[in-house]
């Protein structure tokens, strides 16, 4: 029989995303049970073009189940993954609980999917989203010239904060737009009003700051660019520098990367590399007007790489500029491709 998914966070951002690429994807699954809060529960969604109702999240909902995706907050999934893992399902998880659980795989299925195979506690970590938008790439270069460093900067969207950050962008810029605000200093903080989940405003601006602040001025997203490139790219000593900076655009996050690998490098092996990389575009034509940016990318799968060049001061190191749809890579596909890792492994074994 065809494996049985849960998808547990269904009415969620990336619960709604999930559905739409669970719809688009070739087809492995049996059964798809929706599960939700309880308050969602009776609510009808689409999948795979059949309605299915919501059921409750409880033990009996992870009755039979193979697979059980969670897209829900860290402390809902540090509660149920293992829950669902003592029923008997692998959980593959999108939230922050268990990402650098020694026990616990961080897993890029283009980058390393034999990682999915040793899950000593059945739950299968994956990354956040900032991380999801470049380590594709990363991953492919570092195949060939042996990555020693990366110092990266991000330009987040707003709806990695989930729909609060949505909604407060929008309402911003209702305020503002077709103002002559943004020429005197605090003049658009005075005019926006509700920062919502942002410490200045995200309308008209752009705000060095992500997540929460840890340890010596680091932000929590920082750290987990940081920990997390060097869990999937299994470098744990690898030289991670990121600040995280979040910027008016709705969905796709982009970043700037400095890389720095063992071996020399140029822009025509990196070019080669990247265009023949699962999962990467290269797009990188600047004399036609030719790169990558978040407008044009959101919605799509890929990790797109353009502005490649290598640094006039060190042959060993690139500069690139990628863009990732955050709820699509950087969340809920990264996620599906996980599970059809896990459901080829539960068919085969048969
Ligand atoms: C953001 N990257 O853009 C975050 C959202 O650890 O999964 C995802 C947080 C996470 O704010």
């Amino acid at each position: 029989r065809k494996p049985t998914l849960a998808v547990v966070g269904a009415t969620g951002a990336v619960g709604t995303v999930m559905l739409g690429i669970l719809s688009e994807r070739k087809d492995v699954w049996g059964e798809i049970r929706l599960i939700a809060s309880p308050r969602s529960a009776g609510k009808k969604l689409t999948v795979r073009g059949e309605e299915v109702e919501v059921v409750a999240l409880s033990e009996e909902a992870f009755e039979d189940v193979d697979v059980a995706m969670f897209d829900v907050p860290d402390e809902v999934s540090a509660q149920w993954a293992p829950i669902a893992a003592a029923k008997g399902a692998v959980a593959v998880d999108n939230s922050g609980a268990f990402r650098m659980d020694p026990d616990v795989p961080l897993v890029v299925p283009e980058v390393n999917p034999h990682a999915a195979r040793i899950r000593p506690r059945g739950i299968i970590s994956n990354p956040n989203c900032t991380t999801l938008s470049m380590i594709v790439a990363m991953g492919a270069l570092h195949a060939e010239f042996g990555l020693s460093e990366l110092i990266v900067s991000s330009y987040q969207a707003v709806s990695g904060s989930g729909k609060e950050g949505v909604d407060t962008l929008r309402e911003q810029i209702g305020k503002i737009a077709g103002t002559e605000l943004g020429t005197q200093p605090g003049d658009v903080r005075r005019v926006v009003g509700d920062l919502g989940p942002y410490p200045a405003p995200i309308a008209f601006n752009v705000v060095p700051f992500a997540g929460s602040l840890k340890e010596d001025g680091w932000t929590s997203e920082e750290l987990k660019v940081r920990n997390e490139s060097r869990k999937i790219l299994g470098l744990p000593d690898l030289r991670v520098t990121a600040t995280c900076v979040r910027v008016p655009v709705v969905t796709t996050h982009s970043l700037t990367v400095h890389a720095r690998f063992e071996n020399e490098v140029t822009v025509a092996q990196a070019h080669e590399i990247l265009a023949a990389a699962p999962g990467v575009v290269l797009y990188d034509n600047p004399a036609a007007g030719e790169f990558p940016t978040p407008a044009d990318v959101v919605g799509t799968d890929p990790t797109w790489v353009g502005r490649v060049r290598r640094s006039m001061d060190d042959p060993h190191a690139l500069e690139l500029f990628v863009c990732g749809d955050n709820l699509r890579k950087g969340a809920a596909l990264n996620t599906a491709q996980i599970a059809e890792v896990v459901a080829a492994e539960l068919t085969a074994a048969v």
